[in-house]
């Protein structure tokens, strides 16, 4: 049933946003493709099996394991994350409200993105910035990394301007109106995301950029790391929102059911406005000069910010039974076999909600302040994140290919394209498991993370049974991944068009109750108010801290050990 292109350019010129959409959401997922190229040969190598010499053959560039290191970590966990962001904490909320974003400043936002992420990715690839996506000094990198990178995340704040813009068209039409909850999410993500980047942009306007361009002799390694984690932290819930948002808001219909609480997924992003930022020092507590107090702190602070993803787990389980029950399902354990399992889209999210309980718990080991101390700086770390950012994040942007490249393009899903999409996501998700599991127990037994360990083969050799983890689930992984390439083109580059898709609204769920009238709501709804008490939180967190690293500044030159 091809139609004219005439059809569909009629429907991009009604939804323009459904054009830049498509556009944030293939360049993050570009990123995410070349990053994991990297992925299985890191995992082979903490099996003590070096396939470098392989990869340098196939991609001559690469210079050692840590540029390939840097790319990895820069492309997945920075670029295709935030590209990710970008795309949905938009488009939803300007499709739920029915209003146009404004489109000059959307492009405005890509073409930012885009030039930044250009702007870095030229030093990257010719090893000129080989200092790991946490670009700690004195380790110093080319300038244009700093730049890009710089220009890339700026890119953000348009982004941030464009919802609160769409917020406020909004109100004036429907004065003393709650805020619908898709947009809620939205607009508390955005304003959180403001605070927490302000770390990063002290970051890099202070100290890198001017000793980058030479204007500056040294930088003080203590508090430009401070400054990092002030943005370092949150940044993982800025990756992490964008699936929240879908899990909360698409997954229950895509499970044939409802939401179950309007109020509770407010709270749970409140909370998240309120306590993302103010917890940095837990990725400080090896740090010197830094005083314990301050430590045990933001380990209290970062057990309540928690308790969201608690509330989370709480709601997302309740709507998934709900749903399980209304097609049908009885018993205990009834319900889960009743839910969609033949459907991407459904399982991706699910399966990664799965990893986050593990995922979950590991972080609130990491949070613990003295607990850190067993774990920081081993492979426990790598193995906790890939459950939470490579697992949850990557398979509900994953599962947005069977829903919302459709409704962006009017490109139908195939039944072989789904089955094909099955595959990917549980090979994903078994890949990453046994992986994981292999990082954790070797992170157990003090083995370091960002290391070619594979080239010192007997300093590990006690973890020989847990490198076969790492290995097998490597090899998972690049099979998924190679199918996942292969899965992602044949949709995006399919030539049926049909219009209906494109036009068809997106699959948000229903509520079973809410949005109340009530107080709670309306208490929430104080947008303004919160904000405040998240920017005081801040200002008390690290303020003290932050006020005597200032007026102790203690510079160093910089360094290129690569
Ligand atoms: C094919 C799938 C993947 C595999 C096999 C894989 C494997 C690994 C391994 C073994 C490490 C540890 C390297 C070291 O510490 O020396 C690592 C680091 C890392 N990975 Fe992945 N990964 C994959 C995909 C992803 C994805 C999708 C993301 C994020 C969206 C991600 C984010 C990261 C980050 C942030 C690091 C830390 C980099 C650093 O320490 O500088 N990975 N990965
Ligand atoms: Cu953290």
């Amino acid at each position: 049933m091809a139609v004219r292109t005439s059809d569909i350019s009629r429907v991009y010129e009604a939804y323009p946003e459904k054009k830049a959409t498509l556009y944030f959401l293939v360049l993050g997922f570009i990123a995410v493709i070349i990053g994991s190229l990297f992925g299985p040969f890191q995992a082979l190598n903490y099996g003590n099996v070096d396939a470098y010499p392989l990869l340098k053959r196939l991609l001559p560039f690469v210079q050692s394991y840590y540029q390939g290191l840097t790319l990895h970590g820069v492309l997945n966990a920075i670029v295709f994350t935030q590209l990710f962001a970008q795309a949905i904490m938009v488009y939803l909320p300007a499709r739920e409200l029915n209003l146009r974003p404004n489109m000059g400043l959307m492009w405005l936002s890509w073409w930012m993105a885009f030039i930044g992420l250009v702007m870095a990715a030229l030093p990257l690839l010719a090893n000129e910035a080989t200092v790991l996506y946490t670009f700690y000094p004195p380790l110093k990198g080319h300038w244009a990394f700093y730049l890009g990178a710089s220009i890339f995340v700026l890119s953000t704040w348009v982004s941030i301007y464009i919802v609160l813009d769409l917020w406020r068209r909004w109100r004036a039409q429907n004065p003393g109106k709650v805020t619908p909850l898709v947009t809620y999410m939205a607009v508390t993500f955005w304003l959180m995301w403001f605070i927490a980047s302000i770390g990063l942009v002290l970051e890099a306007v202070l100290f890198l950029l001017p000793w980058s361009f030479g204007l500056i002799q040294g930088v003080d390694p203590l508090i430009t790391r401070t400054l990092f984690w002030w943005t370092g932290h949150p940044i993982v819930y800025f990756w992490l929102l964008p699936a929240y948002a879908i899990i909360y808001t698409i997954l229950p219909r895509q499970a044939g059911g409802k939401l179950v609480s309007d109020s509770m997924a407010r709270l749970a992003f409140l909370l998240f406005l309120l306590l993302s930022t103010p917890v940095g020092f837990h990725h400080q507590f090896a740090d010197p000069g830094i005083d314990p107090t301050w430590k045990m702190v933001h380990s209290i602070l970062t057990m309540f910010v928690a308790v969201p993803s608690l509330l989370t787990a709480f709601t997302v389980a309740a709507s998934l039974e709900f749903a399980g029950r209304m097609r049908g399902g009885k018993g205990l354990l009834g319900w889960i076999k009743a839910l969609p399992w033949d459907n991407p889209g459904f399982v991706a999210p699910v399966l990664g909600l799965l990893t986050f309980i593990p995922g979950g718990a590991g972080g609130m080991v990491n949070a613990s302040f003295t607990l850190d101390y067993v774990v920081h700086n081993t492979t426990w770390v790598p193995g906790h994140f890939h459950l939470t950012v490579a697992t949850l994040v990557v398979l509900t942007a994953m599962g947005t290919i069977w829903w919302l490249i459709p409704n962006l393009t009017g490109k139908p899903i195939s039944d072989a394209q789904r089955r094909l999409g099955l595959a990917v996501v549980w090979l994903w998700f078994v890949g990453i498991l046994i992986m994981s599991l292999g990082l954790h127990l070797q992170g157990l037994q003090y083995v370091p993370r960002r290391a070619y360990i594979s080239q010192v083969p007997d300093a590990y050799a006690h973890t020989s049974t847990l490198m076969v983890f790492n290995i097998v689930g490597g090899i998972v992984l690049l099979v998924a991944l190679i199918l996942f390439i292969y899965g992602l083109f044949s949709v995006l580059l399919g030539r049926e068009r049909r219009v209906e898709l494109a036009e068809a609204p997106v699959p948000f769920a229903e509520v079973l109750a809410g949005p109340e009238d009530n107080p709670l709501v309306r208490a929430m709804d104080r947008i303004g108010f919160w904000f405040l008490v998240a920017v005081i939180l801040v200002v008390l967190a690290y303020g003290p801290t932050l006020v005597q690293l200032f007026s102790n500044l203690n510079p160093v030159p910089g360094m290129r050990l690569w």
